[in-house]
């Protein structure tokens, strides 16, 4: 048996045609039924459903033998151990700074102020703002980011941004791109000894799916 893990929502939305390219199909919708294990039309495949940020950890430790996450939760969790054969392509968006418009990031980064900065992706807003020479306050959120600069809590936020209407909507401007992210097959090493031609085909799908899609 393969184990495949995957999150709710876009992840598992963008995952499934890659699949369905190499006739595999899963055979429970996770928005209708509240099974974390989902059967697929082929015997010797499941997935499992789990948080974005813990598939990675899955993965790591053998609970899944291989999965989809996103590159900025492989950088922010780190990826010890993990296999990374490719880049799926999938689920894309940046992460940015972004700021309330009457905000003047310019002159405070050129002014050298220290910058309060909201957010769950600590690691990468660290390495960012310290290879720019900017000193930060780091404000570590789990959610709605976006808040934390229209109430003061920070002067910016680092969050994924896609179409920028969540941005939009909140009167918050982008003013910096840190990174492009999309969503990678991370792969147990032990799980792709252990199981090697049945996890090599399936890879392989992915590979061509991916390919295909380009
Ligand atoms: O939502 P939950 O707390 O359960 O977990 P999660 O946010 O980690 O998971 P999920 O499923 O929302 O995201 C999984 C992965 O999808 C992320 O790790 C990214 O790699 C990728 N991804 C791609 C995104 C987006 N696009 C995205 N737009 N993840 C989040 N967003 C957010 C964005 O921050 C904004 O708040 O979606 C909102 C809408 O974005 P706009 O710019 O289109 O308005
Ligand atoms: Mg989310």
């Amino acid at each position: 048996m393969i184990t495949l893990a995957l999150s709710k929502g876009r992840i598992f939305e963008e995952t499934l045609p890659l699949l369905a390219a190499a006739g595999i199909e899963v055979l429970e919708d996770p928005e209708k039924s509240r099974k974390l294990i989902l059967p697929t039309n082929q015997p010797d495949l499941r997935v499992v459903l789990v948080r974005a940020t813990d598939v990675p950890t899955y993965v790591q430790y053998g609970g899944a033998d291989l999965g989809v996450t996103g590159k900025d939760t492989l950088i922010e969790h780190g990826a010890q151990g993990l296999y990374q054969p490719l880049d799926l392509c999938i689920a894309q968006c940046r992460v940015s700074v972004a700021v309330r418009a009457d905000f003047d990031y310019a002159l405070a980064v050129k002014q050298g102020s220290r910058l309060k900065v909201a957010t769950k992706y600590t690691a990468i807003a660290r390495d960012f703002f310290a290879s720019k020479g900017v000193h930060v306050d780091m404000i570590k959120l789990y959610g709605s980011m976006e808040l934390a600069p229209l109430t003061g809590l920070a002067d910016a936020i680092v969050d994924l941004v896609s179409t920028g209407n969540t941005l939009k909507a909140n009167h918050l401007v982008e003013v910096e791109r840190i990174m492009d992210i999309s969503s990678h097959l991370v792969v147990n090493q032990a799980a792709l000894k252990l199981k090697q031609a049945p996890m090599r085909r399936l890879i392989d799908v992915f590979a061509r799916a991916t390919q295909a899609q380009a």
